[in-house]
């Protein structure tokens, strides 16, 4: 049987290649492993995927290759998606939060893959998608009695928007009965003091971590 690390290294290898059936088959053969979902998709798939990325910002790999890889990434973790539910705890309901990709952006796997983590935790998720107006976020906050505001932001044009997340959250009157989360590639700790946000989630293990701590 493959190691642990042959495992990761055939994931990063699958979305390096484009190839979906290869990020399937890994996926499947790192549950029979019992390998961790959270380490396969964050040190293999994700890990490729931060690289497909360089490329393409060098000019070495287009847009299509983009999608072709994002294409393989969503193949496998759909494998690994039924296997991490089944770990969730379906009784507790620890908050609910609201999340979704901000708007002018399309990027949705990262936000995808916390709301997933989020659920199994045990929080209620109400996922709004992507290219998300910051309108509908204090709609559905205010609808749900949400206990959390989670953006994503994949591009440095997009995340400013945070801010105005916290700007319409105060002047609709809720912002200090909830908490507020901001992640995404190009998001950081000192992004989200300076706009206020009240956490960072660095990746989905991060962002569970944290937000458990919270409630
Ligand atoms: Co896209 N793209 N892209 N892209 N893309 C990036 C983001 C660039 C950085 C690539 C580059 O130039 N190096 C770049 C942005 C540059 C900038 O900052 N301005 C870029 C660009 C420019 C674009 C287009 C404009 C390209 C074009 O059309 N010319 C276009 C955007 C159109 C638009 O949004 N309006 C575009 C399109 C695409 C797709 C559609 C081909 C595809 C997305 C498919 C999809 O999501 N359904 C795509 C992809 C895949 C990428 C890269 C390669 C990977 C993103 C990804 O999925 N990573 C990305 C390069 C990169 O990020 N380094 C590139 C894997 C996930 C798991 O990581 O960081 O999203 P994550 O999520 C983590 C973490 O951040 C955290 O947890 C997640 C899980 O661990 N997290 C949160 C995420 N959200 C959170 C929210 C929270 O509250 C808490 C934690």
């Amino acid at each position: 049987m493959a190691t642990k690390e042959e495992i990761i290294a055939k994931a990063k290898a699958a979305i390096l290649d484009f190839d979906e059936d290869a990020a399937e088959a890994v996926a499947q053969e790192s549950l029979d492993a019992g390998v961790s979902p959270a380490e396969l998709i964050q040190d293999g798939f994700t890990a490729a995927m931060t690289e497909i990325g360089d490329q393409f910002e060098a000019g070495t790999l287009f847009l299509p290759h983009v999608i072709a890889a994002s294409e393989a990434m969503s193949a496998g973790v759909a494998i690994l998606t039924p296997e991490l539910e089944k770990l969730g705890s379906e009784s507790e309901n620890k908050g609910t939060i609201v999340i979704g990709t901000i708007e002018g952006d399309i990027h949705s796997i990262g936000k995808d893959i916390v709301a997933t983590m989020l659920k199994i935790a045990g929080f209620k998720v109400v996922d709004l998608g992507r290219d998300v107006a910051i309108k509908a976020y204090v709609d559905k906050a205010k609808e749900t009695n949400a206990d959390v505001v989670a953006s994503s932001a994949l591009m440095t044009t997009t995340m400013v928007s945070q801010i105005q997340i916290e700007e319409q959250l105060k002047e609709a009157g809720i912002r200090d009965s909830l908490k507020t989360m901001v992640g995404g590639a190009p998001v950081t700790q000192d992004w989200a003091t300076k706009i206020g946000a009240d956490l960072y989630g660095e990746n989905a293990t991060d962002a569970v971590t944290k937000l458990k701590a919270m409630f």
